[in-house]
């Protein structure tokens, strides 16, 4: 198949053209990436002369219409996919994830193209920390911040275009990813590499709140079985029971990079705080067989923080830049 990728210079897209090239070379690979501060060409380096690379926005009707046109499906990951940025200016998350998958389906609609849409468990909204309930593809939505609101924004699209207009979708709700290439803002890659360069790691309010932690790889692997076997109009929710709470997440870092288990700062909270996140998966499992290979959460870590240890050059630039935003506002 052709395949047109979104979003494949940012850290799920680029995991997904790499294991796409390294398992399934039967594909051919269009990235369509606008590079934003979140983009990263230097995450495509090492197959970049075996991919077809279109720098541009999925908002541009007419640049997705002609590479709709080439391509048999549509694998879309492009976002703003950062919270915190969504409350700090949440306009960029609205062109993106709204009108930007809104443009992709008009596209796929007029060329009869096969679409997978990537979004988040954070359409569901949270859960009490000992709610013996996890999130279902019938679990209503309740996204809390911008940026979760306008994922659901644009799954409620394609749900819309398939009823309507009969558009061959599918879509899947995925938990926290976490492995390499994952940008500095994020919360394990900025707590590893705020200890590689000095700095005291950060967590916001008590570090209560509880991720489904997935290994991006697990995560591809699904949207890859999800793209031969799923069935046009279903939505598949994809996690790895990896359940464990930002403290815990934080003292596994502290000790695999060798430091002190209180080596790190409570910071102010994120407003509107997300408690819970937990996914069933059961569907994914039973209907396409589909099984995760990282099991062991910390084994999975360790070869993430191994990854940042060995690829300074790849996340050294951002970093500072990063930081003073945090800094300006007290996190
Ligand atoms: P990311 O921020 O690392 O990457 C996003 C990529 O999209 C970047 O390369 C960026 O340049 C590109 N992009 C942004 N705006 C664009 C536009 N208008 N046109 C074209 N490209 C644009 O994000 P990520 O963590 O890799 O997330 C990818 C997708 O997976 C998103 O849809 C996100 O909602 C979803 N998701 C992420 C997680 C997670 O834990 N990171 C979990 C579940 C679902
Ligand atoms: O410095 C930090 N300290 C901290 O305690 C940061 C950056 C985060 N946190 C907390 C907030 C969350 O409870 O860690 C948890 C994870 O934070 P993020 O990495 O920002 O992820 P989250 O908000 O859970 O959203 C992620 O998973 C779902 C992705 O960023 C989304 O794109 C995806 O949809």
């Amino acid at each position: 198949m052709r395949l047109l990728v979104t979003g494949g210079a940012g850290f799920i897209g680029a995991n997904f053209v790499h294991q796409t090239l390294r398992e399934h070379p039967e594909h051919e690979v269009t990235v369509l990436d606008a590079l934003t501060y979140a983009g990263n060409e230097a995450s495509l380096a090492p197959v970049r002369d075996r991919i077809g690379f279109v720098h541009g926005s999925v908002s541009d009707a007419d640049l997705v219409d002609r590479l709709v046109a080439g391509a048999d499906a549509v694998v879309h990951f492009a976002a703003e996919s950062h919270n915190d940025n969504s409350l700090a200016d949440p306009r960029p998350f609205l062109d993106t994830n709204v009108i930007g998958t809104f443009t992709l389906l008009e596209a796929v609609r007029r060329h009869g193209v096969r679409l997978h849409h990537i979004s988040t468990d954070e359409v569901y909204g949270d859960l009490e920390l000992d709610d013996p309930g996890r999130f279902t593809p019938e679990t209503p939505y309740n996204p809390s911040s911008p940026y979760s609101s306008t994922k659901a924004s644009s799954d409620l699209l394609v749900r819309a275009w398939v009823r309507s207009f009969g558009v061959h979708a599918t879509i899947s709700n995925c938990s926290n990813n976490y492995g390499p290439y994952q940008h500095v803002e994020k919360f394990i890659p900025r707590q590893i590499t705020n200890v590689l360069t000095g700095r005291r790691p950060k967590l916001y309010g008590a570090g209560a709140n509880v991720r489904d932690w997935i290994h991006v790889e697990d995560h591809n692997a699904a949207v890859h079985l999800i793209l031969e076997k799923g069935r046009a109009g279903e939505t598949y929710l994809i996690g790895a029971d990896g359940e464990v709470n930002n403290r815990d997440v934080l003292a596994a870092v502290l000790e695999l990079l060798g430091q002190p288990a209180d080596a790190y700062d409570h910071v102010t909270d994120r407003a509107g705080h997300d408690l819970r996140y937990a996914i069933d998966a059961g569907k994914l499992r039973e209907e396409l067989g589909w099984e995760p290979l990282y099991t062991d959460f910390r084994d999975g870590l360790a070869a993430t923080v191994a990854w940042y240890r060995e690829n300074e050059q790849w996340w050294r630039p951002l970093k500072d830049q990063v930081e003073a935003a945090y800094s300006a506002r007290g996190q």
